[in-house]
């Protein structure tokens, strides 16, 4: 309705922005999240708040979804800005190019690069690293993304970088949305992962937005939709909840040929 009564030459409905929060290595609830964003918001441009690769168990998964696309989406285009995790990964993956022995790394990084090694992906996560390192926030469809928050007392402006990609409130600290009153408009952030995605309102408006729902501690991947101020979520790995271990002691009593042919049976699609 409203296209036929814009001015010919005006410009088309904005497309629709996914906010993606905190992926963490989980690279199968990603490409499970990019497929539902497909369905309800077809197109989306697709944003992260950063947190891309450590603590999960396939960061090669989300090189390979970022860098060349997922499903029928190649070329699959993002934007992404920079988490603390993103800068430590950077810089671990800068030292051991510079001769640093793996063992000098932190366990954490240590575990992923080892994963994107032998997947042959530690390069390609070097630049896709690289790509992000400077973005410390994006200005999207009237929206801020960043990927931990601000210092309501200071302000976005006077924010430091450092503190956008690492605020966290200390112990017995209120967390600083609660004290955020919409001066710098909408904030869709993560970095503090929550049961619930949070949507604060400050004067009788969205004004901040929490997407981590802790996908990396067996949680959920969530996107905000701007546009539509909705969230869209998946379960991180609904295949634990498939395998669900059968005691030892039944286990035993059947026989092994059959315990193993109904694990095989209850393993999703895609592991095979
Ligand atoms: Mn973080």
């Amino acid at each position: 309705m409203h296209a036929s009564t814009r001015p010919a030459g005006s410009r088309p409905a904005p497309r629709e922005v996914a906010v993606i929060g905190d992926v963490h290595g989980c690279a199968d609830a990603l490409r499970r999240l990019l497929d539902r964003i497909d369905v309800v918001a077809a197109g989306a441009k697709v944003v992260l708040v950063g947190d891309l690769l450590t603590k999960g168990q396939d960061p090669s998964g989300v090189v390979e979804v970022l860098s060349g696309g997922w499903g029928s989406r190649a070329g699959f285009e993002f934007d992404s800005v920079c988490g603390n995790h993103d800068l430590r990964m950077r810089a671990a993956l800068r030292a051991i190019s510079l001769g640093t022995p793996q063992e000098n790394l932190a366990p954490i990084e240590r575990r992923c690069i080892t994963r994107l090694q032998s997947a042959g992906r530690a390069e390609v996560a070097r630049v896709l690293l690289d790509r992000i390192a400077t973005q410390v926030e994006l200005e999207v469809d009237g929206a801020t993304v960043l990927h931990a928050g601000i210092d309501p007392a200071r302000g976005r402006a006077r924010t430091p970088a450092e503190l956008k990609w690492s605020i966290k409130a200390r112990r017995g600290e209120r967390p600083w949305w609660d004290r955020y009153h919409g001066d710098d408009g909408l904030l869709v952030f993560g970095h503090k992962p929550l049961e619930e995605p949070l949507r604060r309102r400050a004067r009788g408006r969205v004004a901040a937005v929490n997407v981590d729902t802790g996908c990396a501690d067996g949680g959920r991947l969530t996107a905000y939709l701007v546009g539509s101020d909705r969230f869209v979520s998946v379960a991180a790995e609904p295949e634990r909840l498939v395998l669900s271990f059968t005691p030892a002691s039944a286990a035993l009593a059947a026989s092994g040929r059959q315990a193993a042919s109904v694990a095989r049976a209850r393993r999703p699609a895609h592991s095979a």
